[in-house]
């Protein structure tokens, strides 16, 4: 297993779109692997291969407290199933330090490959449906930042540019 580096905003390969993955391997179940050991080290409870520079449809996600129940999606597809909207603070590993509310669909459907390559369908709410919304924009080159004011994500941009030319 390896932990791989997360790319950080505004890094332009986060605004990159995911391609579907054609076939389940071996070598993108170790990926899968990877992304769930740089995960957990963060520690955090989701990411997308987006964010390791990876750009494949794939999502790997744990919200539970004992972080002992991994979920891996392949070619996730998202469903809104009721127009309420919750409001939640949200992070991102690559937005270090920075929490904003964000709104979105309270309660989705996600229809993905599992990491056997299997087709299986979840229904989620509260934190999981928050982080699955979050993770898909991912894939789509999207961030949560895009959701609040341009005044609060340039400086949320600024400190961020500082903070890595710091460590370059
Ligand atoms: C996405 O985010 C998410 O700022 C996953 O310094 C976030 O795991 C979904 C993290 C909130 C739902 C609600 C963030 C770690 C982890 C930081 C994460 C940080 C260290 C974020
Ligand atoms: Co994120």
């Amino acid at each position: 297993m390896a932990k791989l580096e997360i790319l950080e905003f505004p890094d332009p390969r986060l605004r990159q779109v995911a391609k579907p993955v054609e076939k389940v391997t071996d070598e993108l179940r170790t990926l899968i692997d990877d992304m769930f050991e740089t995960m957990y080290e963060a520690p955090g409870v989701g990411l997308a291969a987006t964010q390791v520079n990876v750009h494949q449809r794939i999502v790997v996600i744990d919200v539970s407290e004992e972080q002992n129940e991994p979920l891996a999606f392949v070619n996730p597809q998202v469903e809104v199933l009721d127009e309420e909207i919750h409001q939640y603070d949200e992070g991102c590993l690559s937005v270090p330090g920075f929490y904003e509310t964000v709104e979105r669909p309270r309660k989705v459907r996600v229809k993905a490959l599992d990491r056997g390559g299997e087709p299986f369908a979840i229904e989620a709410e509260g934190l999981l449906a928050v982080c699955i919304q979050h993770e898909i924009d991912h894939l789509d080159g999207k961030l949560f930042v895009d959701y609040i004011s341009p005044l609060k994500r340039n400086r949320i941009r600024s400190k961020l540019e500082k903070s890595q030319r710091k460590r370059a």
